[in-house]
């Protein structure tokens, strides 16, 4: 029988929140706030003696070397960048290390020493927490025991969002940002992705948009798109979208938004990927899946659109590039959503 530990890293005022994770049971074991790794170490250890376990996994939040390599440049914060992610450890032209980066190191030093036979990942509880999907635990409220405890819920949390990283670990099933760079790749919870591509047709201060006939997003004005296809670049499936949808040909055709929606009831990511087409040739005519019209940019008919568009196409109509996240309860209900501008896609 095994366990995991999932660790926060709070910085040496704050110290570590850890929280210990059996696998078999999907139970949590306990959530503690512990102030050094002697401590952590000796947690683990009474766990494993107590409950006859074996601690097959340690999770540690913030990237536990990027203290050591902030000079570098490395792939998994790149890939997270690109999905949305804002890393905050790696500020352009870092000058500075803070005190949270150098315990984190310590502690990935120190338990690496101690466990040399146990996977100690680096994971990072906000991609986590956007590809929760249908996940529970009970929290045991006995943390809120004592002063000021209810403060640090969300270091409970985070550290319990590493030690699911951990279970998806061990089950070969975790996503995996950087697996091709000779650092630490980065993991956190798979969710299928699906790709899809979306083509945003303008032209003088308007937008061509079209009613949807048939299937997802049924009776709402969107751009033209649709899945990519196996094998098909973003921008071929944007294309052929376009030309299938409403008989355009694309002239000039540029990627101006990376978009990631999940919903609570879907166990997938949709990954849709913006172009704006700016030059094309051709009259937009009605299709199997669209009626096409086109609409000034003031008169945008966002009541009948999706409900995240006016969040993000405003941006774009403005010719900015975007990374977004939306996260829907249900079709008309948007939970939480972020969207930030990009120098690049
Ligand atoms: P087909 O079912 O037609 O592909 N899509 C979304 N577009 C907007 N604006 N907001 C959303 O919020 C969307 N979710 C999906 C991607 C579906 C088309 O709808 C887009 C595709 O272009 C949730 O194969």
């Amino acid at each position: 029988m095994n366990f995991v530990v999932g660790i926060d890293v709070g910085g040496h005022k704050k110290g570590y929140h850890a929280a210990f994770y059996h696998l078999e049971e999907k139970k949590l074991l306990s959530l503690i706030h512990i102030k050094t790794v002697a401590e952590i170490i000796r947690q683990i250890d009474e766990t494993s003696r107590n409950f006859q376990l074996n601690c097959s996994a340690i999770g540690i939040d913030s990237p536990a070397q990027s203290f050591l390599i902030s000079n570098q440049n490395r792939q998994a914060e790149k890939e997270l960048v690109t999905a949305g992610y804002r890393i905050i450890w790696t500020p352009k032209n870092q000058t500075k290390t803070y005190n949270w980066m150098e315990q984190g190191a310590a502690l990935w030093k120190q338990l690496k020493q101690k466990y040399p036979h146990t996977s100690i990942i680096e994971t990072f509880p906000t991609a986590i927490q956007n590809n929760l999907v249908e996940t529970t635990a009970a929290l045991p409220l006995n943390i809120l025991h004592g002063k000021d405890k209810r403060k640090f819920t969300q270091d409970y949390i985070d550290a319990f969002l590493c030690a699911l990283a951990c279970e998806q670990f061990l089950l070969h099933k975790s996503r995996v940002y950087g697996l091709d760079d000779s650092l630490n790749p980065i993991h956190s919870i798979k969710m299928t992705v699906r790709k899809f591509c979306l083509a945003i047709v303008t032209k003088d201060n308007q937008i061509l948009l079209g009613m949807k006939k048939k299937g997802f997003g049924k009776d709402k004005w969107n751009g033209f798109g649709g899945k990519i296809e196996p094998g098909e670049t973003e921008k071929k499936a944007a294309l052929r979208e376009l030309k299938e949808e409403c008989f355009l040909t694309a002239k000039k055709i540029e990627k101006t938004a990376l978009i990631h929606f999940t919903f609570t009831n879907y166990d997938f990511t949709f990954e849709v990927h913006v172009y704006r087409v700016a030059d094309f040739s051709g009259t937009p005519a009605e299709s199997d899946e669209m009626i096409p019209q086109w609409f000034d940019y003031s008169a945008i008919p966002y009541h009948l659109m999706w409900k995240d568009d006016r969040f993000w196409l405003p941006l774009v109509l403005a010719g900015k590039k975007i990374t977004a996240q939306f996260h829907f309860a249900d079709e008309e209900t948007i939970m939480s959503y972020s969207v930030s501008e990009r120098d690049k896609l």
